[in-house]
């Protein structure tokens, strides 16, 4: 048996036989692999968390079984949110399961229309479908929803929060009891780029993502193991997530094609940004694209700034920017990587550089781990803040 030891990577014991690489799959299928999907590296704890008030609140989570459900109970628990009770929804399917809850293990319940009655805080992680038919439930019953589909997001009557942006927009949960929780991809791309806007206001983004297969959910996880694993092993693979083989792959295309030509997380990058930045004026182009990566989204960020800024001055924004942190030495090869980002709330900004082909360009490398602060963590950062100043 030959050892490589692969920091930050699944692959760590392979044996070679006959010329050929028969990973050992027994000790991958349990300690590196799983363990990079279980816990997080380090856990960044905001001074907002032990900032919170007396008061205590009845709390569910609705899709709580899945990638970014699992998370949000994680954070609800490592940020110490203060909880009265807690629920955890799922499908019928997860009845009879237990989640674990500050060393409580909580059963699941059914998410159903009465699922809200005396809840204070919702957070839900369902999926479009189950958020159109039960958020408004839930707001009914005097419960204010935090959602992370796209289901509510541009409804003018919901906020669309990132709470170091735009924390006064949760003021507008009055409205529908809905906020809205933006797409990952925009999350980390909105942080960095709201005190450059403030400072120099941004009159163009030029914006291309390599997007983890973690945003997609537990099932593309396991597809880009799967596939990595069979096609190292010389062995045949299945497609189904994606409608091509992500492993050693790019597939620039995540969501549905519209007709624009665009898919749908490229028009969620460009009319959320607007929304959350609030400001239509500014031109936005986006490519998605779907890299065999499991945790952390990476940007290519290009701006072109009405006034000019200096790479000097951008970095200085972003220094003091809350959320946000600089990584950016190159000569030393320092610059971020989803091995960094993942397990982590801060989003990692480097590879800062003018644009030489515009009078005022910027380029930057953007990275974030998409089901904490691209998810999880953005959503409970924002209910926080509702229940801290709010309810
Ligand atoms: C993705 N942006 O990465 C989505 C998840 N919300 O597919």
């Amino acid at each position: 048996m030959l050892k490589l030891n692969l920091k930050n990577t699944c692959f760590k014991h392979f044996n070679i036989t006959k010329g050929l690489i028969i990973m050992d799959l027994g000790k991958l299928q349990t300690s590196p692999y799983r363990a990079l999907h279980a816990s997080p590296k380090s856990v960044v704890i905001s001074k907002r968390s032990i900032i919170m008030s007396e008061k205590k609140f009845h709390v569910a989570v609705a899709g709580a079984t899945g990638a970014v459900g699992n998370q949000m109970i994680a954070c609800l628990e490592e940020r110490n949110f203060p909880t009265k009770t807690v629920k955890f929804l799922a499908s019928s399917r997860s009845v009879g399961r237990e989640l674990r809850f500050r060393g409580d293990r909580i059963p699941v319940e059914e998410l159903r229309e009465d699922s809200f009655k005396g809840v204070d805080i919702a957070i839900f992680s369902a999926g479009g479908g189950p958020s159109q038919e039960f958020a408004p439930c839930a707001a009914s019953d005097g419960c204010v929803v935090v959602d992370n589909s796209s289901t509510w997001r541009m409804d003018p009557d919901v906020p669309l929060v990132v709470p170091e942006v735009n924390p006064h927009a949760i003021a507008g949960h009055t409205k529908k009891g809905i906020i809205a929780n933006p797409n990952c991809s925009t999350i980390q791309m909105v942080l960095p780029l709201k005190p450059i806007h403030d400072k120099c206001g941004i009159r163009r983004i030029v914006v291309s993502t390599y997007q983890a297969v973690s945003g997609t959910g537990k099932k593309a996880i396991d597809e880009l193991f799967d596939q990595t694993r069979a096609m190292i092993n010389f062995l045949d693979y299945d497609i189904s997530v994606y409608p091509h083989r992500i492993a050693f792959n790019c597939l620039p295309h995540i969501d549905k094609f519209l007709e624009n030509g665009y898919t749908k997380e490229e028009m969620k990058m460009v009319d959320e940004t607007r929304k959350i930045l609030e400001d239509d004026t500014i031109g936005i182009t986006a490519t998605t694209v779907r890299v065999p990566v499991f945790h952390g989204h990476s940007e290519s960020v290009n701006i072109e700034t009405k006034d000019h800024v200096s790479v000097e001055e951008v970095r200085s924004l972003l220094q003091n920017f809350p959320g946000v942190q600089v990584m950016d030495d190159p000569a030393n090869n320092r610059y971020p990587l989803a091995t960094d980002a993942a397990g982590q709330d801060t989003t990692l900004v480097g590879r800062i550089r003018e644009d030489k082909s515009v009078p005022n360009g910027i380029n930057m490398w953007i990275v974030a781990d998409n089901i904490r602060k691209g998810a999880a963590t953005n959503a409970v950062q924002i209910a926080e803040i509702l229940a801290k100043e709010y309810l």
